[in-house]
């Protein structure tokens, strides 16, 4: 049997808590499933709030992933992760300590509550652009490509967390 695998493109993110350690966990987690390979992970960069200013930065990176699941179950595995780095960290209240989007998924487009493929805000927000553009700066997204996207945001205050890429295994 031939499986076919595709790449997609996830943003992950979190302000409460020891972030860069959540953000491994799920990476890690991800990258343990039989059908699932982490190809690329970028730099982390702190980056300032986006939306509601009025809490604390950010940390975030994206990964690409290669993968012969569906859109629909890569989603649960991040919602899994995203279970598992909130559980361990047992934060009572406040921003989640891990979000993960799926910004872009090869060759699927698709516009339902549950799973929007692209991720309809990721071309609008620095802290999505400026990682992706690390690992995939050629990817199209809604008919431009990350760095173009990236060209046209505002990214003050965004900087480099560390420049190593192997921060998460
Ligand atoms: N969903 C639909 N499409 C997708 C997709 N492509 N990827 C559904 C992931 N989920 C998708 O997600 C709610 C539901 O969206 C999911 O259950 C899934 O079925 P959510 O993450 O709880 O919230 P949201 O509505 O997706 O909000 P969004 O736009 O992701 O914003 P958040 O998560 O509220 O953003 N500033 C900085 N600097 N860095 C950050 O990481 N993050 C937030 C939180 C705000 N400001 C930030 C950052
Ligand atoms: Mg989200």
């Amino acid at each position: 049997m031939t499986q076919s695998f595709k790449r997609a493109w996830l943003g992950l993110g979190g302000n409460i808590g020891d972030v860069e350690r959540a953000m491994a966990q799920a990476l890690q987690s991800l990258n343990a499933h039989p059908a699932v390979v982490v190809e690329l992970v970028s730099p982390i960069y702190k980056t300032p709030p986006w939306g509601v200013e009025d809490q604390p930065w950010f940390l975030n990176c994206c990964a690409q992933i290669k993968t012969s699941l569906s859109p629909e179950e890569v989603l649960e595995l991040c919602q899994d992760a995203e279970r598992q780095g909130k559980r361990q960290r047992n934060v009572r209240w406040g921003p989640r300590t891990i979000d993960i989007d799926i910004v872009a998924f090869e060759d699927c487009e698709q516009i339902e509550q549950r799973l929007t493929i692209p991720h309809p805000r990721a071309t609008e927000r620095a802290f999505v652009m400026v990682p992706l553009a690390e690992i995939a700066p050629h990817l199209i997204i809604a008919g431009k490509s990350a760095k173009q996207w990236l060209s046209q945001l505002d990214d003050d205050g965004i900087e480099m967390d560390s420049s190593d890429r192997s921060w998460w295994s």
